[in-house]
This record gives structure tokens, sequence and C-alpha cells, in this order.
């Protein structure tokens, strides 16, 4: 069982992000490798997206919500306990003057990848200069706006776990074969 870390606060686990009072739905049985964080519930219908790949390889993951400036002291706990925690990768969305990532990325080791969340009043272009902006020596590897980058996040996470881990090399691998099949055997109208 994924559990419910202390840090979660009111924050749920797994699919359960914009329901409320029901017990949180863990993502996966086995302890979360992959931290989802988004700044805000508004998020989720992005981030869902990431929650879906990662569930597709089989990656146990754990969805929370937290925010740079909101939930200061949570962000900056969640991040400096998740690799004692066992995460190895943390994939971090906000919108707008979006640090999340970058306050995740500087009390941690672990990887972090962030999603710039596409925002009503920029499109999502405040949103990608403030998570890709980091000054040299805290680095987060920024994905593309809204639902790409939300895929590719968790397909970024994966490629990182498989490094060690030859199941889910295969896996990765299957699913790239899978996508070239799917091109090859595209037809036009
Ligand atoms: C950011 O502000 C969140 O990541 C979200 O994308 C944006 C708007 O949040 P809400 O006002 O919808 O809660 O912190």
């Amino acid at each position: 069982m994924v559990k419910r870390s202390k840090l979660a606060g009111k924050n749920r686990v797994g699919k359960d992000i914009p329901a409320s009072p029901r017990p949180p739905v863990p993502a996966s049985a086995a302890a979360p490798l992959v931290a989802v964080i988004m700044g805000s519930a508004s998020d989720w219908e992005t981030m869902r997206h990431t929650d879906q790949t990662l569930t597709d390889f089989g990656v146990p993951h754990e969805c929370r919500v937290m925010s740079a400036h909101r939930t200061p002291t949570l962000s900056a706990e969640f991040a400096s306990s998740a690799e004692a925690r066992g995460l190895e990768v943390v994939i971090a969305a906000a919108g707008g003057a979006a640090h999340l990532a970058g306050v995740m990325a500087a009390h941690t080791l672990l990887p972090v990848l962030g999603v710039p969340m596409k925002s009503d009043a920029l499109n999502g272009l405040d949103s990608l200069l403030a998570t890709v902006q980091m000054p040299g020596g805290i680095p987060v590897g920024t994905l593309a706006i809204g639902k790409a980058g939300a895929v590719n996040a968790a397909l970024l996470a994966v490629a990182i776990l498989a490094n060690s881990r030859p199941q889910l090399r295969a896996r990765l691998r299957d699913f790239r074969a899978e996508q070239e099949k799917k091109v090859r055997a595209a037809r036009l109208d």
C-alpha cells in the first residue's frame, strides 16, 4: 500500500485528487517511486495524464497537491524527505509564476521534472519560463506545456527508472515500437 504521508495534510494520494471525503485511493499497491506534485487541484485535468501513463507502465507513484507559495513549509518538507521515503523521481506541475519544480529541486538531489501548466493569462508561456529558466546549479528538467508535457514527464520518469530495471526498459521499448507501428500504418482518407 502506498502510505499516506504525514506530510500530505489534506492532500490526497493517487486518482483521488479533486474528489473529496472518501479515503485516498493509492495509485499503486507498492511503495511509490515517483511523486507527482501539482500546485493546485485545478492542475489535475492535465496531470491525470501523468498518472495514467505511469499506471500504464505499472510504476508505483503518488499524486499530491502542494504549492510553493500557498504551502511553502509542506513543499520544502516533502522534497527534503522524498529520497528517504524511497522516491526516485519528482514530477512537479504548476502554472503562472510556476516555482514549484524549482522549490522541489532546491530541497532534493532527486531528478525533478517540471510540467508547465497552460495558464489563462499567457497560455502557459509564463509557466514555461518560470519552470525552465532555473539559474545554473539547481536543474529542473522541463517538459512541454500542458498534456504533452504531462505525458512526457511520465515517460521520462519511466526512462530514468528503466536504467536500472530491465523489465521496465523492455516495456518502454515495446511502447516505442507500438507508436512506430501506428504511425507506419497511418492512412489518410
Ligand atoms: C498555480 O496556480 C497552480 O499550479 C495552478 O496552475 C495555478 C492556478 O491555481 P488555482 O488558482 O486554480 O488554484 O499555483
